[in-house]
């Protein structure tokens, strides 16, 4: 059977179910953290599955480049070469060649670009990007797509959003069925309701074992991005996951919860981590700050992360003022901890049919910030 998705409870539209990979079963709804070259920066993978996280992201971009698809296949797999044992969603490339390489070129049939490392040339096309996410071993493989920018016209979005959908149908030509591994469609559309809905009939067309939102938080805002995943949600099958790619802070998550995502992926909690931003039941607060150096507080008193458990801001603070990696380290463990924690939080609401009293009691705990 090829990777599948069940349900165990819904409250509204919020829904809680599992998915069954070849490496394992994920509750959903699942926040993924982001492992773009093979890890998730600052953190080995014991400590990534410390936090409760079961299932990462890979990137074909990067790993195509360095250390190479068929190197990578070589070494025995993703899996095996970054030590994760958990399940792995490889995004396809076209995103990351748009907002990376130099020298981008596409056409009909794929794009042409240079690498951002070392101006080699290289090409991705629908079939190259699937062979390519089957040589890193990917649980989840996602098509190969065109994120339309922001802001675009109608007929700019339009055209756009079919040839994401000419590509879709070539990945699932491409695509070899393998047990516990599956194919997800990215609905295209911009922020126009009526070219979603023809994105997502096209894609219901083809046959998916899941749909990802792509070409939100892209700069529309959240209004706009709630917006178009209202007037899309309801049109794909109940039956299959739903991820929303790129989403977001824990106030996106939750919104995107409560319309029916199921799955996430985003850099902010290892990005802004490393930066010195930490997520926490009181908001967000950043060790940096003077107030910081002589506070005896842990980040959050409701975390279980060795942040939190065995060290005071105070520490932290003077981590990052002196330039310690183990103060990005110990962050990014922390905001992690805080997205995993979040996710089991909403998931048991929603498997107790208390969702919105869960959300609003969260959002409480933001308002109360400490900065
Ligand atoms: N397509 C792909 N990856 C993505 C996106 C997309 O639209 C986004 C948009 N937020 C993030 N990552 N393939
Ligand atoms: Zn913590």
């Amino acid at each position: 059977m090829t990777l599948h998705w069940t349900p165990s409870g819904r409250d509204g539209a919020a829904r809680a179910g599992t998915l069954r990979t070849a490496h394992g079963e994920v509750p959903t709804p699942v926040f993924m953290p982001v492992g773009t070259a093979g890890t998730v920066k600052a953190m080995t993978a014991d400590a990534v599955r410390a936090t409760g996280a079961r299932m990462i992201l890979g990137n074909t971009y990067h790993l195509m480049l360095r250390p190479g698809a068929e190197r990578v296949a070589r070494l025995g797999g993703l899996h095996r070469l970054a030590d994760w044992r958990g399940p792995i969603l490889t995004d396809s490339g076209g995103f990351q060649v748009m907002s990376l390489a130099a020298l981008r070129k596409m056409d009909a049939d794929g794009v042409t670009f240079q690498s951002h490392i070392d101006g080699s040339k290289h090409r991705l096309t629908p079939e190259r990007s699937v062979e390519i996410q089957r040589l890193l071993g990917a649980d989840v493989t996602m098509c190969f797509d065109e994120c339309t920018p922001f802001p675009a016209t109608e007929a700019q979005a339009a055209a756009s959003m079919r040839l994401s959908m000419r590509w879709a149908a070539r990945c699932r030509e491409a695509f070899l069925p393998r047990d516990g591994h599956g194919l997800f469609g990215i609905v295209q559309g911009s922020t126009f309701p009526e070219l979603r809905a023809e994105s997502v009939a096209a894609l219901i067309g083809i046959g998916f074992e899941g749909y990802a939102i792509g070409g939100l938080a892209v700069g529309e805002g959240q209004e706009a991005m709630f917006a178009t995943l209202d007037a899309t949600l309801p049109l794909l099958p109940a039956d299959r996951p739903r991820y929303l790619m790129g989403v977001g802070t824990p106030a996106d998550i939750i919104g995107a919860i409560r319309r029916g995502i199921d799955m996430f992926d985003c850099v902010i909690p290892t990005r802004s981590g490393r930066t010195g931003r930490a997520y926490t039941g009181r908001g967000v607060l950043n060790i940096r700050n003077a107030g910081h150096a002589e506070d005896l507080r842990p980040l959050d008193a409701e975390c279980s992360c060795p942040a939190c458990r065995s060290h005071s801001r105070a520490y932290l603070h003077h981590l990052f003022k002196a330039g310690e990696m183990l103060g990005p380290m110990l962050l990014t463990w922390h905001n992690i901890q805080y997205y995993q924690d979040l996710m089991a939080r909403l998931r048991s609401a929603i498997l107790e049919g208390r969702f919105e009293e869960e959300a609003a009691a969260i959002e409480a705990g933001w308002a109360m910030t400490e900065e």
